[in-house]
């Protein structure tokens, strides 16, 4: 082919990749594993836009160089393809999701393969199928079969629970469980029946049933994440979530907080998302600290499960009221205490004098949100109990409010407040008029606000008088714990995970329901061997009449045993918590991959994907494989060693503007230099109808009849009409989205890749301008005209390089490699149009020089490099097989040397010398220079100096 034509070129080699399976990868091999991975998209009925391919042109110039560098790359890709966009098609046309799903696949599949990706598609994998989600149900199965031991700091089998119970009871258990879980002994545990024993197992396994205030979306008839919520609305569609108490599967992601951020240390991420993840998980460290309840002793105290992680609540009301606090030290100077409205002993403590008050308060708080009362700072409100409790350092008592800046849900919904250390507690000491107590030297004159700040020495504090902050709250903690009136508490922000959705389209928990001796259902797993359970034909996609999940009309929907089954199905976000171990191993009927591939892969070496899974998926799949590490199913602690977040592209909106005017039946258009002039209204144009920001009118008015554009007049400017520009989200209703199909047709592949990697630093956020991509594409051009001459004459030749030639080429190999290995791809890019300018200025046409740079451009451009790959001679198809060309410093350096040549402190000319050249030598040749004998007026110089590559100096 001596005519550079990207569309033959770009079909023929993919076609070829594919048909040879030439990315195909295996399990096994002598070259050192690199393991590349993309986050997989949810296929989408709208396909892909330009910004989408940005992570996926990124990762696949990095896998193909990795493979140019002697590694066996593992480069996969997949669909996520459980989600709530197909089901809502679902809804509106009666047609099953799962058609739908598999349509947009095939096109993302074609839009994919058109952009010369190196997937080895024999392992892909799509979410949704009953063979990948049989794993996916599995790992929820090993999850309700397992436990977490803080102890041994694991996940262990339920087995090893039950055999510390039955030596033992559970005093000695250290673990995280249900709120309610009694503490029992060995004898109590050997007393009770099966039935009874499998109850108490389900208050410590890893994915549990609980009433759990979830957030609730009536419009879309289900429960979503906190991931899921953005402000206040739910992330797609944006419909309001209100807070509702809910039974619901869970996860025991918290037995991981500690672990999640330790591991954060071990990854190169940005600091970035890694604090996001430190926020999410909120790691406060404090005391919890029991303040007795005033007259409250001869009530008693309850027992609590020493060991046992959480309190149970007792049948007669407890003496005290628990509080954790980050600031023990400030607890001289507690004025009153606050429980959340919510707080369990807001009932049994109030006395009858202040109820009215407490119920209208209560009344008032049920309307507020969690996230308004989080948000609403200035507002005081709040009412008094009645009761007092007794500050256990001084004894002084203490009145109880209710207030509902205290959360129920942080914490112990209980705080002891110090008006003189928070400024919340100040604003509400005042407003009721509390006292205030000082508690630092010079914090005297607390008037306006809280200032206890962690230095000074404390005052008017009992034991801790005259200390720092850090002994004062080593001697309290170490004081409250010998008295047994409290401890040192890690208390993290994180929340278990509801794992239950009230949807169709996602995977079915395999669980049945079976009647206890009482008859409340208790869950119970399917067999494995039952696996996978698919997901049943519904008539409607839509919750029952009385208002059970869609799963809920399905006929026949029982285990064999005769039990119903589940009906919720799992989150978006179980798919793909693991999917990058299905890649290694996608049809394995036996396991969700074998141990060998596994013990090959280990983990991801590069991951790359959008910061919108911040603290979603990326906290989530971290989760799941700690757990499948704990239990020995997987080898690594982290699952994606380097996470890169690839910078949105936004959109380049156009836009035209109307000149306002009653009649709308013959409107007026106005060029945008000229819109000052007139009264208008800029609306949003079609960014495929605009060339260069100005607009094609002809199709304007074929494409606009909504706006009466086929009556239009076009006011220009030299005879044309230029649009207004705006940088905006790329999406439908701005008119601003950009197909890479198009831009492929019309530019070919290799032009898009290099194009949208120049277009600026991979991380960064940048707009999308068809208008430069010309420049790229000349380049292609430039890079063919080394080749192939304008009459198609192949110009290559086999004569070895001149030293400039090749200090171009290894410069370039040099900073290509450097560039690549730190992503920087964008200065890559203009490296190799430098490179292609400088040797077109050299005239050169070797082979020498020709054959490496092909090798160096093929991670970007693909397609033409195995294009000239094949005309040079080369096995065809087979670049991607070849080494990566090594740069020599003897040819990076400068082979000549201009010394500037001073005479008498003046530079008066300069003189080229090889830089191997001898100073003997130079100074020969400088003295014997014309110009120089003529500033020599003959004669003989006093001296002359050489600094050998720096200048030559003659005094005279
Ligand atoms: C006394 C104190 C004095 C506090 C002081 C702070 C400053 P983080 O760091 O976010 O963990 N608190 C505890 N539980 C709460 C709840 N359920 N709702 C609202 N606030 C709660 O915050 C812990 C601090 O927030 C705790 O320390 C407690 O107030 C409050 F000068 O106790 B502090």
């Amino acid at each position: 082919m001596s005519e550079y034509s990207h569309r033959e070129i770009e079909k023929k080699w993919q076609h070829f990749w594919g048909d040879h399976g030439v990315f195909r990868v295996e399990n096994q091999s002598e070259l050192p594993k690199y393991y590349v991975l993309d986050m997989f998209p949810y296929p989408s009925g709208a396909g892909l836009h330009v910004g989408h391919p940005l992570g996926y042109i990124a990762s696949d110039i990095y896998s193909r160089y990795k493979r140019l560098k002697g590694f066996n790359v593992l480069h996969p890709m997949g669909f996520d393809s459980f989600g709530l966009p197909a089901e809502q098609y679902a809804i509106q046309t009666g047609q099953h999701p799962a058609i739908t799903t598999e349509q947009n696949i095939t096109r993302y599949i074609e839009q994919m393969k058109n952009l010369g990706f190196s997937y080895d598609w024999d392992r892909e994998v799509r979410t949704s199928d009953p063979g990948y989600y049989k794993w996916t149900q599995w790992i929820f199965m090993e999850l309700f079969r397992s436990w977490y031991n803080n102890d041994t700091q694991k996940a262990e089998t339920i087995e090893t629970l039950t055999e510390i119970f039955a030596q033992s009871g559970n005093k000695k258990v250290n673990a995280p469980c249900d709120e309610d879980t009694p503490a029992f002994s060995a004898e109590e545990w050997a007393s009770w029946d099966e039935e009874q024993q499998y109850k108490i197992t389900l208050k410590y396994r890893l994915t549990y049933v609980a009433d759990a205030t979830v957030n609730w979306c009536a419009e879309l008839g289900s429960v979503l994440s906190n991931d899921e919520v953005k402000d206040g609305v739910s992330e797609r569609g944006g419909y309001p979530v209100v807070q509702k108490l809910m039974r619901q599967w869970m996860m025991r992601i918290t037995a991981y907080s500690q672990r999640l951020l330790d591991g954060l240390d071990t990854v190169d991420w940005t600091d970035s998302l890694k604090e996001q993840q430190r926020n999410w998980i909120g790691r406060s460290v404090g005391a919890l600290v029991k303040f007795e309840l005033a007259g409250g002793k001869e009530q008693g105290a309850q027992g609590e499960g020493q060991g046992v992680e959480s309190h149970a609540p007792s049948p007669m009301p407890p003496a005290h009221i628990e509080v954790f606090t980050t600031r023990v030290d400030t607890i001289y100077g507690v004025t009153f205490m606050v429980i959340a409205p919510e707080h369990e002993l807001v009932d049994v403590i109030t006395t009858a004098e202040h109820r009215a008050e407490i119920d209208a308060y209560l009344d008032m708080t049920k309307k507020k949100s969690e996230r308004d009362r989080i948000s609403d700072v200035k507002t005081v409100s709040g009412a008094f109990t009645g009761a007092y409790v007794l500050n256990p350092l001084n004894g002084e008592k203490v009145p109880v409010y209710i207030a509902d800046y205290v959360l129920a849900g942080y914490g112990t919904g209980a705080v002891m407040a110090v008006p003189s250390g928070d400024q919340r507690d100040w604003n509400f000491a005042n407003h009721f008029g509390l006292p205030i107590i000082p508690i630092l030297d010079g914090q005297k004159d607390i008037d306006s606000q809280a200032d206890a700040t962690k230095e000074g020495r404390y005052i008017n504090s009992g034991i801790i008088n005259g200390m720092t902050f850090h002994e004062a709250n080593q001697t309290l903690i170490q004081w409250l714990e010998e008295k047994g009136v409290g401890k040192g508490k890690i208390n993290y922000r994180l929340r278990d995970a509801v794992f239950g959705r009230q949807r169709y389209w996602g995977e079915p928990v395999p669980v049945y329901y079976k009647n206890d001796k009482d008859g409340h259902a208790l869950p119970y797993l399917m067999e494995e061997s039952e696996l996978p359970l698919n997901l049943p034909a519904v008539d409607k996609y839509l919750p029952t009449e009385s208002g059970e999940p869609p799963l809920g009309r399905a006929e026949g929907w029982a285990h064999a045993s005769g039990n119903p089954y589940e009906l919720s199905t799992m989150p978006g976000w179980a798919g793909s918590s693991w999917y990058w171990y299905r890649y290694m191993d996608p049809n394995n009927d036996g396991a969700f991959a074998s141990k060998e591939a596994i013990e090959y892969w280990k983990d991801v070496d590069l991951y790359i994907g959008g910061t919108e899974h911040a603290t979603g998926h990326l906290l989530y799949s971290r989760f799941w494989n700690k757990f499948l590490k704990d239990r020995g199913f997987v080898p690594e602690e982290e699952p994606f060693k380097k996470l890169i977040n690839q910078g949105m592209i936004q959109g380049r909106s156009n836009f035209v503007y109307r000149v306002k005017s009653d009649d709308q039946s013959k409107p007026v258009f106005v060029s945008a230099g000229l819109r000052s002039d007139y009264d208008v209204t800029a609306l949003h144009v079609d960014v495929n109808i605009v060339e260069n920001d100005f607009l094609d009118i002809d199709k304007f008015k074929a494409s606009r009849q909504d706006l009466s554009s086929d009556q239009a007049t076009f006011i220009l400017e030299d005879d044309k009409y230029l649009c207004g520009v705006e940088v905006e989200k790329m999406s439908k209703s701005k008119f601003n989205v950009v197909n890479p199909d198009d831009i492929v047709t019309r530019y070919g592949a290799d032009t898009l890749r290099l194009y949208e990697m120049f277009l600026g630093p991979l991380e960064q956020a940048k707009p999308w301008n068809t208008n430069g991509i010309d420049g790229t594409y000349r380049f292609i051009r430039k890079f063919w005209r080394l080749f192939y001459s304008e009459n198609g004459q192949w110009i290559v030749k086999d004569e070895p390089a001149r030293p400039e030639e090749l200090k171009v080429l290894h410069k370039t190999i040099k900073k290509i490699e450097e560039d690549t290995e730190n992503f920087s791809f964008n200065t890559a890019v203009s490296a190799f149009m430098v490179c292609v300018n400088e040797l077109g200025s050299l005239k050169c046409n070797k082979k020498e020089i020709l054959q490496e740079l092909v090798v160096l451009l093929s991670p970007y451009a693909p397609h033409v490099s195995e294009e000239l790959w094949a005309a040079l001679g080369n096995e065809e198809g087979m670049l991607s097989k070849t080494s990566f060309p090594k740069w020599e410093q003897k040819h990076v350096v400068d082979a000549v040397f201009e010394y500037p040549i001073q005479i008498n402190g003046k530079v008066r000319i300069s003189i080229p010398f090889d830089i191997e050249t001898p100073a003997s030598d130079i100074e020969k040749e400088v003295l014997a220079n014309e110009t120089v004998q003529r500033w020599l007026e003959g004669k003989t110089p006093k001296k002359v100096i050489v600094v050998p590559k720096r200048i030559v100096n003659v005094v005279l």
